[in-house]
């Protein structure tokens, strides 16, 4: 069931398609001289696809104030009707990554079905101990999953476990955890027992996982732990996994990780080691700023779309990873913002695939440094909107999908709809 009306779609598509026409030849007939056949590409576009995360569809919010948009979500039902605007203009989103408690429904099949309905899958669930539910019996104020209290990492545990159980009941296939759980101060915590209480909680949630499911690590240098986090890098996140077992993986969230570290070169060790959960996009200029994707360093987000695409090219044995948006959107409509952030992901991947590989690699083994780089810049450099606006139009979707957004009215037709109820049903993400 589209949110928005079709006949208005195929009207702006209409507005839209000669220009579109010819911008996609004329950038056909320059690929050709590179002996690349454009619809090949257009293809593999068109089954791109990056999971949206049910928190992103409210207005975020920093730890100083939260301004709420105009007809928000006020629960998991409407959030997925947003995503599924995202999805019907952009054709790249088709699933939902959950977060519970905030996501909890008396009813899970009644949620699937209204996911179905949508056309709308669900991607992995997210479990949250960084947070105390009211009339939460003890406190994660110290921690959760590493808590000195077994009491508290036994409810850590059960939620994760719970979680779960969710996500069996719409059709998850995996569990990502991140805790918040550190210190403040140097000599508060005890960095080898903290890390043991850490694995020994993690055990018995990843013996909970059913055999098809994969459980997701999430790594953060800092915050809300501004010392020393457990998990607080890729190198604690990949010893976990391993220490965990196969089905346990690492995810990179573009903002986790200290300014000017190499991440692409992270994802190329991860992938090396079968450890590549996924990802969680987003972008960032000073810590976990939670920025729209690609908006600042969109040649970092090509460069690691190299890597993945590298990967796929060399058929890497169990390369799959999952990849998910997780930002948050503070002065800008969220449905907006998402539409164009999975097709900032979309670009670089699409970007990516036009590296010419075997070139590269020749000259990285003759040590031609600068047609080496410049070689990747080539695909950089090139304009790909054609291609991703055809994708989009061939696959069903818009091909300007901001014009059509805001032709449709649908924000406005929200705000009538849906009179806030002074939550978005998240906390400030
Ligand atoms: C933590 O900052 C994080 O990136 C994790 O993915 C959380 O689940 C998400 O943000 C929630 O805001
Ligand atoms: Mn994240």
């Amino acid at each position: 069931m589209p949110m928005i009306n079709t006949d208005l779609v195929a009207e702006q598509n209409q507005q839209f398609k000669a220009d579109l026409q010819q911008d996609y030849e004329a950038l056909a007939n320059k690929l050709s001289r590179q002996n690349i056949d454009i619809d090949t590409i257009t293809a593999r576009a068109q089954q791109f696809q990056v999971a949206v995360p049910s928190w992103g569809a409210g207005t975020g919010g920093t730890r100083f104030a939260r301004f709420p948009g105009i007809g928000e979500p006020r629960n998991i039902f409407e959030k997925l009707e947003d995503c599924s605007v995202i999805n019907q203009l952009v054709q790249c989103t088709g699933s939902v990554s959950p977060h519970f408690p905030w996501d909890v429904v008396s009813d899970f099949s009644e949620l699937k079905q209204h996911a179905d309905s949508l056309d709308l899958g669900f991607d992995a669930v997210n479990s949250n101990t960084f947070q105390d539910q009211p009339g939460q019996a003890v406190s994660y104020k110290f921690g959760s999953l590493t808590h000195t209290d077994s009491a508290v990492r036994e409810l850590a545990v059960q939620h994760n476990l719970d979680c779960i159980e969710y996500g069996k009941a719409i059709g998850s296939k995996a569990i990502t955890v991140w805790i918040g759980d550190g210190s403040n101060f140097a000599g508060q915590s005890h960095f080898q027992r903290q890390f043991e209480r850490y694995l020994d909680s993690t055990k018995q949630v990843y013996a909970g996982l059913p055999n098809d499911w994969q459980m997701f690590i999430e790594h953060k240098m800092f915050e809300p732990a501004f010392y020393s986090t457990v998990i607080q890098d890729w190198g604690s996140n990949i010893l976990a996994a391993m220490e965990l077992g196969d089905r346990a993986k690492s995810l990179v969230d573009l903002g986790h990780h200290a300014p000017n570290v190499n991440i692409e070169m992270i994802v190329s060790r991860l992938i090396h080691f079968k450890k590549l959960a996924g990802f969680h996009f987003n972008d960032s200029k000073y810590g976990d700023d939670d920025l729209d994707s690609g908006s600042l360093h969109p040649f970092q987000q090509f460069l690691i779309f190299n890597e993945l695409v590298d990967a796929e090219y060399r058929q890497q044995e169990g390369f799959d990873p999952a990849y998910m948006l997780d930002q948050s959107h503070n002065v800008t409509d969220p449905i907006e913002s998402l539409m164009n952030s999975a097709i900032e992901v979309q670009r670089s991947y699409v970007k990516a695939l036009l590296v010419d590989r075997e070139k590269l690699y020749s000259l990285q083994d003759s040590n031609d440094a600068l047609m080496a780089h410049n070689t990747l810049k080539a695909a950089f450099n090139l304009d790909v909107s054609p291609i991703l606006a055809m994708a989009r139009y061939r696959q069903g979707g818009a091909i300007d999908p901001l014009a059509t957004y805001r032709t449709s009215g649908y924000r406005q037709a929200m705000g009538e709809q849906r009179p806030s109820n002074g939550h978005s049903g998240s906390g400030i993400v």
